[in-house]
């Protein structure tokens, strides 16, 4: 015994739930095209997830940005606002300390 399914609901149930699934696979198909188009917030360039002590911002502390900070604390440089906002201490300054603490963080 063959039944029809879509006979139980009323008429405009079904033209609903029909335009309903046609706008979900559309939508679908549009997002499939244009996927490509949409840019991702990787962790490094978000402010929170910054790396205290990563001066040159590699996602890594390593001896460069030891002589990184060196050179802004000698005075060799001034620090750019992203360079700043890396300080391993948070004080805002670049100093020898701050060489010091990552070369300890460093083992080195
Ligand atoms: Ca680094
Ligand atoms: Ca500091």
């Amino acid at each position: 015994m063959k039944t029809n399914f879509l006979a139980h609901f009323p008429r405009r149930t079904v033209s609903i739930l029909t335009l309903g699934m046609l706008c979900v696979v559309g939508s679908f198909a549009v997002g499939i095209r244009t996927a490509g188009d949409v840019r991702t917030i990787s962790p490094l360039s978000a402010e929170t997830l910054e790396l205290p002590g990563d001066i040159d911002d590699n996602g890594k502390i390593d001896y460069v940005d030891v002589i990184r900070i060196l050179e802004i604390a000698q005075g060799y440089r001034e620090p750019t606002p992203r360079e700043l906002h890396a300080d391993p201490n948070g004080d805002g300054v670049l100093t020898v300390d701050d060489a010091i603490a990552l070369l300890h963080e460093l083992r080195l």
